[in-house]
């Protein structure tokens, strides 16, 4: 661990919305009397009907629920968009920039202003109710970071539809499964996306993907243009979303919504079984979203934000569109990746746009940081002066280098810990207020009650290392498993009776300072990217050859952690190259290119106890090479299988 400190500047203390003082008066207030400080904070909101009640929660058994500002009613694209036509109708709302540079043929990138953002999104909105959709009906985004991808989530907010945004880089089994669990009625898709030069078949992965549902769901698909290659077009299914919009009237009243009606569904991968369908609903997590967006980054008007996260995550929901949007911001949006054309893709943008708040995963700092500083240090990036991190701990070398070669020592870096349960960011340095430890995302958002646990529950005082709960409910908490009421309870309430368990561990220094250790349960972090390690194992048994896989996560310089997967094979078959470069493509294929194994080791049999269950603990360590301190093995039903797999370890770098 690194000790180093970095105080706050002295012209942020000054200057900044939220400065010690203050972090501290507003954390007091927000535990000590919450209904005083949200009444306030939502505020921030326009209401069409004021709420009176501020919370109903409880992570009881008996009294289970979760629910802000309950009789309020508001309209989320309202809040984004029509507020502030009056003041900033001219002012670019979204800033988007295409995945090549206009010298390489990529275009001129577009700017969308508030008033332009309006009209898209009504013209939208009336095409989704043309076709039938109407208040929560589910609706499935499929598309690249183009600015149609935010038009498309706020004319369902406007409407009341519910979105679910399924990454870019999903597969057609991982759509379908998506699409099949909330029954979507239509999904929004593009022709083609655009990555690092390379071409992604959205719409031919829709077809496919639809080919594998059953039962009737999908009523239409609207294709966005954005490569213009000829795809094929269902009759009487598929149609295009120019046509449909330019046939629409530009103006579309807000309906009036309930603060707890469902926002969207975004699918998230646990310990176990398939993905869940997180639920967020209108008021809380807009509430949540634009108050985290204003203190963490310390917005201020007229200010270029960029968040680097693709829509397809929670991140790009919060920073991207929803909170960025709901503040008057300019949001950026780049549809590419950090490495293309070269290495100083991102710097060059900071200069092209001129960004003053740049926020983005440690797996891309890190990938950028090995190339060396030229690519950064070429560039002016003086229109900067806030970092951000988010996804997964961010190593204190990567820290230093964001710290002193991007930002030139002279930007604060705010190191997020949040979820896509939670909404937004939760524990978390405020620039005016925090003194910066690298790799520690420091201290709780206000309302936020942290506690660390051991195994049974009991609370860990002091400086200590545990388990992560929160004690209490706050406005952007994720409302319910989207068709599963009861997993929604049992997976985060019951590990820890009456308390939210975050699956992940962290220690809590002499200072008070947070620092997240990563996932305690199933589920591994690959380049910032959630997965359940249950969701490859299944891939991979899904493969004729193979009996039996175990998946654990191992370090790795880059992603943060790769995917290290134990293969047992069927009887007759047997181990080769061809069929570890087949099983790679195979997950490939059914899950993503995010879930592409690092290591494949074929194994004659898995460490397991007489009860038949997977001692994934001796897995991590032999995938670590940290075979040293296997532990207690004699438990193990066949303690000789231990031998095999440490002598054909594979080679993990
Ligand atoms: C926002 C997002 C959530 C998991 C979370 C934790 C890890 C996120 C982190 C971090 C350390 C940070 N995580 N931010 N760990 N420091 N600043 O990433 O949501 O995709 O749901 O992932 O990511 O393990 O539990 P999501």
């Amino acid at each position: 661990m690194n000790d180093h400190v970095y105080p706050v500047p002295a012209d942020w203390a000054e200057r900044a919305k939220i400065n010690k003082e203050r972090y501290a008066e507003l954390y007091r207030e927000s535990l000590s009397n919450p209904d005083a400080f949200w009444r306030r904070e939502a505020q921030r909101l326009d209401w069409q009907k004021p709420f009176t009640k501020v919370s109903e929660s409880s992570f009881d058994e008996a009294t289970f629920g979760i629910s802000w500002f309950s009789d309020g009613q508001l309209n989320v694209s309202a809040n984004c968009i029509d507020r502030h036509l009056a003041e900033r109708g001219d002012q670019p709302a979204i800033i988007w920039e295409p995945d090549s540079p206009p010298e390489m043929g990529g275009g001129e990138g577009r700017i969308i202003t508030y008033a332009q953002l309006h009209e898209a999104v009504c013209r939208l909105a009336n095409g989704l109710k043309s076709l039938g959709i109407r208040k929560g009906d589910r609706v499935t985004i499929y598309l690249p970071m183009i600015p149609e991808a935010a038009i498309s989530m706020l004319a369902c907010a406007r409407i009341g539809a519910i979105h679910s945004v399924v990454f870019g880089g999903f597969s057609p089994d991982s759509i379908a499964n998506r699409v099949q669990d909330c029954d979507s009625r239509l999904i929004i898709t593009a022709d083609e996306g655009l990555r690092g030069g390379k071409v992604v078949p959205l719409k031919a992965n829709v077809d496919e993907a639809l080919k594998l549902l059953h039962g009737p769901t999908v009523e239409k698909v609207v294709v966005v243009t954005r490569t213009g290659a000829g795809v094929w077009m269902e009759e009487g299914r598929d149609l295009s979303y120019e046509e449909l919009v330019a046939a629409q009237s530009p103006d579309c009243p807000a309906d009036v919504l309930n603060a707890e009606d469902p926002l969207f569904i975004l699918y998230t991968s646990g310990s176990t079984g398939k993905p869940k369908g997180v639920l967020h609903t209108m008021g809380g997590y807009l509430t949540w979203a634009s108050m985290t967006h204003e203190y963490v980054f310390d917005y201020r008007p007229g200010e270029i934000f960029w968040c680097a996260a693709d829509v397809g995550w929670v991140t790009g929901h919060s920073y991207v569109v929803y909170g960025s949007l709901a503040n008057g911001a300019t949001t950026l949006m780049y549809e590419g990746v950090p490495n293309f054309p070269d290495f100083s893709r991102f710097w060059q943008i900071i200069d092209k746009y001129q960004v003053q708040i740049f926020y983005a995963a440690p797996t891309a700092l890190r990938a950028l940081m090995r190339e060396g500083d030229d690519w950064v240090t070429k560039t002016s990036r003086a229109s900067l002066r806030l970092l951000g991190s988010v996804g997964e701990p961010i190593n204190p070398e990567a820290w230093e280098w964001y710290h002193r070669v991007v930002g030139e020592g002279r930007c604060p870096i705010v190191d997020t810990w949040w979820q896509t349960e939670t909404g937004a960011a939760m524990i978390t340095p405020m620039p005016g207020a925090t003194d910066l430890k690298p790799g520690s995302a420091s201290f709780p958002m206000f309302g936020v009650e942290p506690q660390l646990v051991d195994g049974d529950g009991h609370v860990l005082e002091g400086a200590t290392e545990g388990n992560l709960v929160l004690t209490r409910s706050w406005p952007g908490q994720m409302r319910t498993v989207w068709g599963d009421h009861r997993r929604f309870f049992e997976t985060y309430f019951t590990t820890y009776r009456g308390k939210y368990f975050t699956g992940d561990g962290c220690r809590r220094d002499a200072d008070g300072y947070y620092w997240i250790t990563g996932r305690v349960d199933d589920v591994i972090n690959v380049s910032g990217h959630r997965m359940g390690t249950a969701e490859v194992e299944s891939a991979l048994v899904a493969h004729a050859k193979v009996a039996e896989a175990a998946v654990v996560g191992y370090p790795h310089d880059l992603k943060g952690q790769g995917i290290y997967a134990y293969v047992t094979l069927n009887a007759n078959d047997v181990p080769s190259e061809a069929l570890r470069r087949d099983l790679v493509q195979w997950v490939r294929k059914e899950i993503g290119p995010i879930a592409t194994p690092d290591v494949i080791q074929f194994a004659p049999g898995l460490p397991k106890t007489r009860s038949g269950k997977i001692m994934r603990r001796i897995l991590r360590k032999i995938a670590e090479n940290d075979v040293s301190s296997l532990g207690d093995t004699s438990t193990l039903a066949d303690p000789s299988v231990v031998a095999d797999l440490v002598a054909n370890r594979a080679g993990a770098s």
